[in-house]
C-alpha cells in the first residue's frame, strides 16, 4: 500500500512543473526542516519551488537555509501542485486558504491525520515527516549534499525530543546514521536547536515555571498563560514549558494553556501509555499519543477546570 502510494505521489511530482510546499501553521522543527529538505531536492530536480508560511521561522531554527525558498506570499497561478507537510487536517492550514486552489499531496505522520489531500502518505510509525521525506528523496534519488542532511537533521531530531520520546525507532537511527555521513556538525546543529535560549525568552519560562500546580498526587502539572504575559516578553512558542513541565519526577501529564486573540490553546504532554491526542480529538484538535492539543474559545480559568475535569474522569477509568 505504502510503497503504491509512494509511486503515486513521485508519479504525480514528476508531471508538476511548479510545486508550493505548506507546512502546518506556526511551524515546528519538523516542519520546517522537512520543507526546506524538500524544497532543495525539489530544485534539483528542476522544480520551481516555493516555501509558503506566514509565520517568521523560530529562532533555533534560523540557522537553517531557508533564504531562497521561505515566502509569505505567490502567486498561486503559477503553480500546479501543492504538496502539505506535516499538518494532521486542512485547519493547519486554513490561514493560506486563499493559496489552497491546486491539488494537494498530504505528507504526514500524525495518527489523526484527515486525509484531506488528493494523494495522502500518512505514515504514523515515521517518528517525523523528515523520515517520510528522506524516503521520498531516496526514491527519487536526489543526491543528498550538506544542507538536505542538515535540514532532515533537525527535522528527525525535534520531533524525536533529541531522540528520547517513543517514536524513536531503530530506523530513525539508521537514517540519521546515513545523514552524519553527508558532513554535517551535529554537535553545531545541537547548539543552534537546544543551547540557544534568548535571555528574555528564559525569565519568562522562569515566571510561568513559578506558576505551575499540581494534582491528581502531583502526577498532573498544569499551568495557564496569559496575553498579557506574552505580550510582556514578546514570547509565541510554549511547547519548552509543556516539556519541562512533563520532565518532572512523578508527572504523568503536563497541560499548558495559553490566551490567544480569541480562543485558548490547551497543549498537552504525556510520559508512557497515557493517550493524550484522544482528550484533544474529542475537543477537534489533535497529535500524537504523547503530545496533543486543540483550541476553544473559552477562558483560561474555564479551560483549566474543563482539563481538569477530563483528566478526573480518566483517572478515575484506569485508576
Ligand atoms: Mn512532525
Amino acid at each position: 500500500m505504502r510503497v503504491m502510494m509512494m509511486k503515486k505521489i513521485i508519479n504525480r511530482i514528476n508531471a508538476s512543473k511548479s510545486i508550493v510546499i505548506m507546512p502546518h501553521l506556526k511551524p515546528d522543527g519538523d516542519a520546517v526542516g522537512s520543507s526546506l529538505a524538500l524544497a532543495k531536492g525539489l530544485l534539483k530536480l528542476n522544480k520551481k519551488v516555493k516555501i509558503i508560511s506566514l509565520d517568521e521561522i523560530s529562532y533555533e531554527l534560523k540557522f537553517l537555509d531557508f533564504h531562497d525558498f521561505w515566502v509569505s506570499s505567490l502567486n498561486i497561478d503559477e503553480y500546479d501542485l501543492i504538496i502539505s507537510l506535516d499538518s494532521s487536517d486542512i485547519d493547519r492550514l486554513k490561514d493560506r486558504i486563499e493559496f489552497l486552489v491546486k491539488p494537494i499531496i498530504n505528507i504526514d505522520h500524525h495518527k489523526t491525520n484527515t486525509f484531506f489531500g488528493e494523494l495522502n502518505f500518512v505514515d504514523s510509525e515515521a517518528s517525523a515527516t523528515g523520515e517520510i521525506i528522506y524516503n521520498l528523496l531516496i526514491e527519487m534519488n536526489v543526491d543528498f549534499d550538506t544542507e538536505i542532511s542538515e535540514d532532515l537533521y533537525t527535522a528527525i531530531a525535534t520531533d524525536t525530543g533529541n531522540f528520547m520520546y517513543s517514536n524513536t525507532t531503530s530506523i530513525t537511527h539508521e537514517i540519521i546514521a546515513k545523514l552524519m555521513k553527508n558532513n554535517i556538525d551535529v554537535t553545531e546543529i545541537s547548539r543552534n536547536l537546544f543551547q540557544n535560549i534568548p535571555l528574555k525568552k528564559f525569565i519568562f519560562d522562569a515566571k510561568v515555571l513559578d506558576q505551575v500546580e499540581f494534582y491528581n498526587n502531583n502526577q498532573v502539572g498544569i499551568v495557564t498563560i496569559s496575553h498579557e504575559i506574552r505580550n510582556t516578553y514578546g514570547c509565541k512558542n510554549t511547547d519548552n514549558i509543556v516539556e519541562a513541565i512533563r520532565n518532572i519526577e512523578g508527572v504523568e501529564i503536563s497541560v499548558v494553556i495559553v490566551e490567544k486573540e480569541n480562543e485558548v490553546k490547551i497543549s498537552m504532554r504525556s510520559k508512557s501509555d497515557f493517550d493524550v491526542a484522544e482528550i484533544a480529538v474529542n475537543h477537534g484538535g489533535g497529535g500524537h499519543k504523547n503530545a496533543a492539543g486543540f483550541g476553544m474559545a473559552t477562558t483560561l480559568e474555564a479551560a483549566k477546570k474543563l482539563i481538569l475535569e477530563e483528566l478526573d474522569n480518566v483517572y478515575a477509568r484506569i485508576g
